[in-house]
């Protein structure tokens, strides 16, 4: 498994005030800060970024939340990057997210669930570059 990750904080959380307390969660954690950025991305960016979901019927909304503000961008880096910072933000519903994960504890929502983080290797390099974080 890798030992670098990617999490974006989403529109959501940026308007609410929350970036500073989700950074410090991963820093908490012992993970290490290696980029970040705040980034307002355009349609094509984002339909780059999620175009695992491109035909899908949500794909739209997503296109549409996740440009409706700037979203935070971070590379975290630690041990067992990728599997552990998917365990710390909890499940994708964020209503049926637990109490102590990110998403359990700061969003109800689906679309609008706080936070993305990459979920695999090939997720991750694909993610970075359609951010042009690498
Ligand atoms: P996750 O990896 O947990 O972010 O979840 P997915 O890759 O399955 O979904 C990507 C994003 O699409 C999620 F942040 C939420 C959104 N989504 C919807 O809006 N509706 C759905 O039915 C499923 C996912």
């Amino acid at each position: 498994m890798s030992d670098r990750t990617l999490i974006v904080i989403k529109p959501d959380a940026v308007k609410r005030g929350l970036v500073g307390q989700i950074l410090s969660r991963f820093e908490a954690k012992g993970f290490i800060i290696k980029e970040l950025r705040m980034i307002q991305l355009s349609k094509e960016k984002a339909e780059e970024f999620y175009s695992v979901h491109k035909g899908k019927p949500f794909f739209k909304d997503l296109v549409d939340f996740i440009t409706s503000g700037p979203v935070v961008a971070a590379i975290l880096e630690g041990r067992n990057a990728i599997e552990a910072v998917r365990i710390m933000i909890g499940s994708t519903d964020a209503s049926k997210a637990p109490p102590g994960s990110i998403r359990g504890d700061y969003s109800l929502g689906l679309t609008d669930n706080s936070i993305h983080a990459s979920d695999s290797l090939e997720s991750f390099q694909r993610e970075t570059k359609a951010l042009d974080l690498i």
